[in-house]
């Protein structure tokens, strides 16, 4: 994990345990469907487990806001395993998606960040992120630590299930070990990410855009990017933007990619093309060496090359960095952005 927030940036190591979820471990390997209830942050969190779940799991996943679905009348079952995700695990919309789904007798999981919160109590069973305490009130590391805890949560499972051959989780689970080096390496883009920060700064709009497994690394980027800086900013996934948003793309406008070499690499090329013929800023996310995109995007930051699965934990950290930098040079605090709140609560 990677502490992103009010000049105390660094690298640590997040402590997931797996073994209070053991007791579920037949329920989960034959959930019928896994539902996610979040909020936020964490709910671009779920985002990402339920493209992790799913392709190694093979479990149908839904990712719901639980301020949605505590409002509407879900079809829920006793074969349901629902995920609540919670860095705070006070929030009240998140509580009420868990009663709501406990009254139609799923099964729950929860996994928060704050120990002996009330989400963590509410569900059956759980695992702790043991991110630390979020200074500020937007999330950072709880972000890249849910979404650790959710890449454990697809391997154990796929284990249980026998989706995934033994050689790839092994290697999964060897490169997950190594995180924490290669966020140092992220961590040590912050001058350039300074830089770009720099370029964006006095922008009224900007553009996320990501597809797979990083679309939700986008979703998350702008909303930083709004929470602390008061900047327009939406996450899009990027072979939508010829539905619509393509449409705001000039010279003014600042797009951020997420252009990893992953299996989205060639069709994200040809939308970052799309961007340049409309003159639009591009900064990129790239994995280190990339030669092609350089060509293309106006700012390149480099991450090291780490399998699919692990580059939304990676691929995250320079937009952290990017929206704490502009929020900096705009004056804001980033610390307790106005209108925020740490948990809701009602
Ligand atoms: C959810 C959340 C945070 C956001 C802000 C408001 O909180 O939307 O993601 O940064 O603090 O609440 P939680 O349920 O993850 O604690």
């Amino acid at each position: 994990i990677a502490n992103c927030m009010r000049g105390r940036i660094y690298a640590d190591e997040a402590r997931i345990n797996l073994g209070g979820i053991s007791e579920y471990a037949v329920k989960l390997a034959q959930a019928k469907r896994i539902i996610i209830v979040s909020c936020g942050t964490s709910w671009h969190a779920g985002l990402v487990g339920e493209y992790l779940i799913e392709e190694y799991a093979r479990i149908p996943v839904e990712v719901e806001y639980a301020s949605e679905f505590r409002y509407r009348n879900p079809i829920i079952s006793e074969e349901d395993v629902v995920i609540a995700i919670s860095q705070s695990g006070e929030t009240a919309d998140t509580m009420a998606a868990i009663e709501l789904a406990k009254k139609a007798g799923a099964t729950i999981l929860g996994i928060c960040n704050v120990v002996g919160s009330s989400i963590p109590r509410l569900s059956h069973a759980g695992m702790y992120t043991h991110a630390g305490p979020e200074i500020g009130v937007a999330s950072t590391k709880a972000f890249t630590a849910q979404v650790t805890a959710l890449t454990l949560l697809s391997l154990y499972i796929a284990r249980q299930r026998g989706t995934l051959p033994a050689s790839k989780i092994a290697t999964l689970l060897a490169q997950l070990q190594k995180t924490p080096q290669l966020i140092k390496e992220c961590l040590k883009n912050e001058p350039l990410v300074k830089q770009i920060a720099y370029e964006i700064k006095d922008s009224t709009n900007c553009l996320f855009l990501g597809r797979g497994i990083n679309f939700p690394v986008a979703l998350e980027g702008a909303l930083k990017l709004k929470e602390i800086s008061y900047i327009h900013a939406e996450g899009y996934p990027a072979a939508e933007m010829k539905h619509g948003p393509i449409a705001l793309i000039d010279e003014q406008m600042p797009v951020v990619v997420i252009a990893t070499k992953d299996s989205s690499y060639d069709k994200i090329i040809s939308n970052i093309q799309e961007v340049k013929a409309r003159k639009g800023k591009i900064t990129a996310i790239v994995t280190e060496g990339d030669t092609i995109i350089s060509e293309i995007a106006d700012y390149i930051i480099e991450i090291p090359l780490c399998e699919e699965a692990l580059t939304p934990i990676l691929a995250t950290i320079p937009l952290q960095l990017l929206s704490y930098h502009i929020a900096v040079m705009r004056g804001c605090n980033v610390d307790q952005p106005r209108n925020l709140a740490k948990s809701v609560t009602v």
